[in-house]
């Protein structure tokens, strides 16, 4: 069996174990997995042992190889169960195939700035409403399994208060606080992160209005990305899932359709709706949207471009600034060529603050809602990047795909760039290997 070691309450854990449960489903996972939680004994003990680092999701299948991160998971299995694949071939179907690795990125990493402030804004003290029980909760149940509930609690909170100071974070932000500063999210940008996130959710509560997932009627990586802030942060923290739940009802189910537990009225791919004959037998159908497959002809929703603008309006400039900033670091003679790089998503990477922090020169500046602020650049977000260059060449070295390519990146702003995405990216490639982040 495979093995994930995750937490429910992690970001990345959400998006991976939504994806191994549609393989598993439609029987294309081989021999299947098992969900371990990630407890500090086995962090410590095994996952920083195997790849360098406590990060959850990590993944060992069945003979043994070792896989961190979420994306590098996917592709794993991807490429060792074919059959049910989450991205759309590369030259028959480009644009379904670029927008869901634009809305992976998007999830993963600019999404997950509104979602984590989310979860730390509304476990500050003297907050109302607040989710901070849950939290100390949710996270005492990692750190201290197996202890009774007060245990657990008193664990999740003596570690909030250690590791990230919760009691006068706004004040001297520490830990997650210390990350959300680090991301360019502080008292002058929440609001306009905040407004990022409400956009993207009213874009994608009128595209689940006809459509069961993101690219017509079955899941793809563009759903299990989305997952990410969707499931852990935005669903189950109560402060933001009652919000979810009251504004946004189909994203909602949504949510519960993609991670594929507690689905029935919401329909996990593969179930089947039934009716009576006139003999009284049970007739099965599929109970997917869209006769259960992508939109036919490599079509994108209309309502789905809003979604895939907002990568564009926001996030695109925001990749080109850090682009610039890390391509002259990585040229300067402040690197040594080859050298480490910060890995981190959350947080400015432990040993790399003087650079990512302040005026640092892995920091950049950025406008948010007409805000200028600053903040570290995220070399991961290059490694991501490279990822969907190297999947986008042979739909480029086809002429069809890549004059379909063309015209739809054309209705988008600064759209066609991604077309000379390795022009883009060079003098910033960054290698990986297990959690460690080099230059090339
Ligand atoms: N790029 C990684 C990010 C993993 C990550 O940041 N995981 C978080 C939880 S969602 C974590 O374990 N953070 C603690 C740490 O980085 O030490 C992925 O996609 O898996």
């Amino acid at each position: 069996m495979y093995r994930l070691y995750s937490w429910e309450h992690s970001y990345f854990s959400g998006k991976v174990r939504g994806y191994l449960r549609f393989k598993q489903r439609m029987g294309a996972l081989g021999p299947g997995f098992e969900d371990v939680l990630a407890t500090p004994e086995l962090l410590a003990g095994l996952l920083a042992r195997k790849s360098g680092s406590g990060a959850v999701p990590q993944l060992e299948a069945p003979d043994g190889t070792w896989v961190q991160d979420s994306s590098e998971i996917l592709d794993y299995c991807e490429a060792a169960h074919p059959e049910w694949p989450i991205l759309p071939d590369a030259t028959s179907r480009p644009r379904q195939r670029l927008a869901a690795l634009l809305v992976e990125l998007l999830a993963d990493e600019w999404l997950l700035v509104p979602a984590f402030w989310q979860r730390w804004f509304f476990s500050e003290n003297d907050r109302e409403p607040s989710h901070r029980a849950f939290n100390e909760q949710q996270w005492g149940a990692m750190l201290a399994a197996g202890q009774d509930g007060p245990g657990r609690r008193a664990a999740g909170a003596g570690f909030f208060e250690a590791a990230f100071g919760i009691s006068d974070t706004r004040v001297h932000p520490k830990g997650v606080y210390a990350g959300l500063v680090h991301l360019g999210c502080d008292a002058r940008t929440e609001r306009a992160w905040q407004a990022s996130q409400h956009r993207v959710l009213e874009r994608l509560e009128a595209h689940f209005a006809r459509h069961d997932f993101v690219l017509g009627g079955r899941p793809s990586l563009a759903d299990f990305g989305l997952l990410g802030p969707l499931y852990a942060h935005l669903y189950r923290d109560p402060v933001a899932g009652f919000a979810l739940r009251t504004f946004f009802p189909l994203v909602t189910e949504w949510v519960e359709r993609t991670n594929g537990e507690g689905a029935l009225n919401a329909r996990a791919f593969g179930q089947k709706l039934y009716s009576i004959s006139p003999d009284g037998a049970l007739i099965g159908r599929p109970a997917s949207s869209d006769g259960a497959e992508w939109l036919p002809e490599d079509a994108i929703a209309p309502t789905l471009e809003p979604v895939v603008a907002v990568f564009f309006d926001e996030m695109w400039p925001v990749l080109r600034a850090a682009r610039d900033a890390l391509r002259a670091y990585l040229a300067s003679p402040a690197h040594p060529r080859g050298g480490e790089l910060p890995g981190k998503s959350f947080f400015a990477t432990p040993g790399f603050e003087a650079l990512q922090t302040g005026g640092g020169a892995l920091t950049h500046a950025f406008e948010i809602g007409g805000v200028a602020s600053r903040r570290m650049v995220v070399p991961y977000q290059f490694w991501m990047l490279r990822r969907i260059e190297r999947a986008l060449r042979p739909a480029l070295a086809s002429a069809p795909a890549r004059a379909a390519l063309e015209r739809w990146l054309g209705g988008f702003r600064h759209g066609s760039e991604l077309l000379e995405l390795a022009d883009f990216l060079s003098g910033c490639s960054v290698r990986k290997v297990g959690a460690r982040l080099h230059s090339k």
